[in-house]
């Protein structure tokens, strides 16, 4: 009947020997560009994407690659994290001329 066995952690790190505390970055989209328009991240980081632009944006995977946000108004935010190493390259479905990169490592 030991109660003494204290039943280990409920300190809530399942993460304890994977290195990594989910990284994080922002892209930010205004004056119709994501800025930085290039962005280098360790797999595992996610990425959020936020309009400040009174235009709608997406943001949009060329060929067929994995980014597939819906059209963002102002304020709207769309993430998406990265598990996998490659260069990703989107657009904006909106204006087409807006281009961007996400290089992960
Ligand atoms: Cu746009």
């Amino acid at each position: 009947m030991s109660s003494k066995a204290a039943p280990s952690a409920s300190t809530a790190a399942p993460s304890a020997s994977k290195a990594s505390a989910a990284a994080t970055k922002a892209v930010a989209i205004a004056d119709f560009a994501y800025s930085p328009s290039s962005l280098t991240v360790s797999k595992g980081t996610k990425v959020t994407w936020t309009n400040d632009d009174s235009a709608p944006h997406t943001v949009t995977s060329d060929g067929s690659g994995p980014l597939h946000s819906p059209s963002l108004d102002r304020g709207g935010s769309f993430s998406y994290t990265f598990d996998s190493a490659g260069t990703f390259s989107y657009y904006c479905t909106v204006h087409p001329n807006m281009h961007g990169t996400v290089v992960v490592k």
